[in-house]
């Protein structure tokens, strides 16, 4: 669902809207018992449909699914060095969401930005595993330097933000430096671009 969290508003009130409305529809086959048993509208794990849940591909699909609200949508935001790019400013930075884990491991684990902007990186912990989430120059980073930014204690579906401006001559990273992430390679690399 976090992919999807860049849509204008509008349309997520629209598509629940839409969604509210076939659930009553729903509703109402089922009191005529005509609701089929399985891959019924809010079709749960593995289900398919429309509120389709971990593994489902439902209009609303959540962590893996194949959904309207998936990565397609989100990722139209033209990117750093495409043309129609925004780059962040101190005033208005980019947002750029970051899941960790689950596992020793950040999505995506490359990031690209455009020299000078400033990015808000909103990053979740999507397993049990507690995170951090440190930027700056690779060196920095690499040492787990005192002094570097950086958010911390990221508990299990907790999102937490860190704002950062790209206005060195880096080259810059991100890490995780919780006991042993960083050496299970809990990392990723920021491209600078322009
Ligand atoms: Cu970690």
């Amino acid at each position: 669902m976090f992919k999807g969290m860049r849509i204008p508003n509008g349309l997520v009130v629209a598509v629940a809207v839409v969604a509210l409305t076939l659930g009553a529809a729903a509703f109402g086959a089922a009191v005529l018992g005509h609701l089929p048993s399985s891959g019924g509208m809010m079709g749960g794990t593995n289900g398919s449909g429309m509120m389709g849940g971990t593994n489902g591909s439902g209009m609303m699909g959540g962590t893996n699914g194949s959904s309207m609200m998936g990565g397609a949508v989100a990722s139209a935001a033209p990117q750093p060095g495409s043309a129609g790019f925004v780059p962040g400013t101190t005033i208005s930075p980019r947002t750029v969401r970051v899941l960790a884990g689950p596992g020793y491991t950040f999505t995506p684990s490359t990031i690209t930005v455009a020299r000078g902007e400033t990015v808000t990186f909103v990053v979740t912990s999507m397993g049990p595993l507690v995170h951090e989430f440190m930027v700056g120059s690779v060196d920095a980073v690499a040492a787990d330097q005192v002094g570097t930014p950086e958010v911390a204690d990221i508990g299990m579906m907790q999102s937490k933000s860190i704002t950062y401006t790209f206005d060195g001559s880096g080259p810059y990273a991100y890490a995780c430096h919780a006991t042993g992430h960083y050496e299970a390679g809990m990392r990723g690399t920021i491209t600078v671009v322009g």
